[in-house]
């Protein structure tokens, strides 16, 4: 262990005074290449996070950022526990290996656990800070990709062994508590191996290593009692279309997700497969461009187990709202899980933040209320701190700003429901339908003899408002 230094700061809030104590040990950038330590050791002293308690629930009026004031854990809401909604969970690659790079910028985060190496006594060491994180915010679920928490060997076959061995320790950590994962997935594109894709590469080799990677994800999830297994297929698409043969490279690609439906039947494992939509990076298009593009590969491939996880800031890369990506997964039985986060209207890319915009965190909780929950899905961050956000405290503030703002979400979707007038706005509008005419529409029976009989009989239809402003009036007041 290196040598210890303890920094007292005092963190004063705009909206309030915070006192923080942090203990900054020996740091190095968390940095997957760079070598600070020797990598040696999982030792470690007392808590990681030693100025932060575990947080609580203090209310709208609590000006004290570590606390909790729109999420109420064993709180009730239109008749189910806010945790039972929400089904918060931390994404490890974010919160335990996101380093602040960008491509201009060197790794800005120097966690005080981090050595800077990416050995298994390192893994060990980050994973006991995840489950301490966990416990002190209160969250029970956790995401995962294989190569996150347990770094590559010289063979696969060490590769496994490493991941086995931190595996062993989750369990260990897991023991005793309610914690488990929400979901683990294959990380199948930071490898050279997988630059062409993985069940879409044009290398057999590739669809091969690609198929024992997640064989094996699968398994550790099992293992750890996971609910759900997911697939993004961050390279499953392509550069250009003059060197690929998109036939052949989906056709790879159902077959891969059959053996995949296959092998958990195999091993009994009962987690939903989620497919993770997003439209392009690092390809320039990916195959699941959005919920409605992975519906028909579904349909035409017979892929009836798969369900959706949805993740706002790809369904606006894709040029939908998270909404009606929401929206279109619901009502096509798809809506498995939610990557909270939102991206930046100003910018282009993929920035994963924390979600927290009142009115966008309503608009999916009306999607999740109308879905009954999403259990055995849940929420999972899949948002990071801003490059420039480099305080151990940070990671609890953006958690916490995350949770409150989906629970202010819930709270304002059971006030909609309670006033009635939106539903009753909508009701109104398609009434017409409600009659005799539009049940037999509805139910498929009426030809366009007698549509058009109708039509001659009526005259010039008559069009009543849309009401999108009131619409709007009666969103804004329940913000
Ligand atoms: C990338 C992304 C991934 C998936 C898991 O945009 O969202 O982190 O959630 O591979
Ligand atoms: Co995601």
């Amino acid at each position: 262990m290196k040598e210890k230094r303890i920094l007292l700061f005092f963190s004063c809030l705009c909206v309030g005074i915070s006192l923080v104590i942090a203990s900054s040990q020996h740091t190095c950038p968390a940095n997957l290449e760079a070598k600070c330590g020797d990598g040696s050791t999982d030792d470690w002293e007392g808590e990681f996070f030693p100025g932060i308690k575990k947080i609580k629930y203090e209310g709208p009026t609590s000006k004290n950022p570590l606390s909790y004031k729109w999420y109420n854990a064993e709180e009730e809401i239109l008749g189910k526990k806010m945790k039972d909604w929400m089904r918060f969970s931390v994404a490890f690659w974010h919160t335990f290996r996101g380093t602040g790079a960008d491509p201009f910028g060197a790794p800005t985060k120097s966690w005080p656990w981090e050595d800077g190496t990416n050995s298994v006594a390192m893994a060990k060491r980050r994973m006991r800070a995840h489950f301490e994180f966990m416990d002190k915010l209160g969250v029970n679920r956790w995401c995962f990709h294989d190569r996150d928490i347990a770094p590559d060997g010289k063979t696969l076959a060490e590769t496994n062994a490493n991941l086995d061995e931190i595996i062993a320790l989750a369990k260990e950590l897991q023991e005793g508590t309610d914690i488990k994962p929400l979901w683990g997935t294959a990380q199948l594109f930071l490898h050279p191996r997988y630059m062409h894709g993985a069940a879409t590469s044009s290398e057999v080799g590739v669809y091969a290593y690609a198929a024992a990677q997640v064989k094996k994800a699968m398994e550790v999830t099992n293992y750890l009692g996971g609910e759900n297994y997911v697939f993004w297929g961050g390279r499953e698409g392509y550069q250009t279309l003059l060197n690929t043969d998109m036939q052949r490279e989906l056709d790879h690609l159902a077959k891969f997700l059959q053996a995949a439906v296959d092998y958990k039947k195999k091993i009994g494992f009962n987690g939903t497969l989620l497919i993770e939509p997003k439209p392009q990076e690092p390809t320039k298009h990916q195959y699941d461009w959005d919920a409605a593009t992975a519906f028909a590969f579904f349909q035409k491939y017979g892929l009836q187990e798969f369900k959706l996880n949805i993740e706002c800031n790809h369904a606006t890369l894709s040029g939908h709202s998270c909404h009606h990506e929401l929206e279109t997964a619901r009502i096509n039985g798809l809506l498995g899980n939610i990557d909270a986060n939102t991206g930046d209207p100003q910018i282009g890319w993929d920035t994963d933040q924390f979600l927290t915009d009142i009115a966008e965190a309503t608009l999916v909780m009306l999607s999740v209320v109308r879905n009954g929950g999403l259990a055995p899905g849940g929420f999972n961050f899949d948002a990071k701190l801003r490059r420039e956000s480099t305080d151990v405290e940070d990671m609890f503030i953006a958690h916490v700003s995350g949770m409150d703002t989906l629970a202010r979400g819930l709270r304002n979707v059971a006030k909609l429901i309670e006033d009635g007038s939106l539903a009753e706005l909508v009701r109104k509008r398609y009434q017409s339908f409600d009659s005799e005419i539009g049940a037999q529409i509805e139910a498929g029976k009426a030809d366009f003899e007698t549509l058009e009989k109708k039509a001659m009989e009526w005259g010039e239809p008559s069009v009543a408002s849309g009401k999108q402003e009131l619409a709007e009036m009666i969103f804004q007041s329940v913000l």
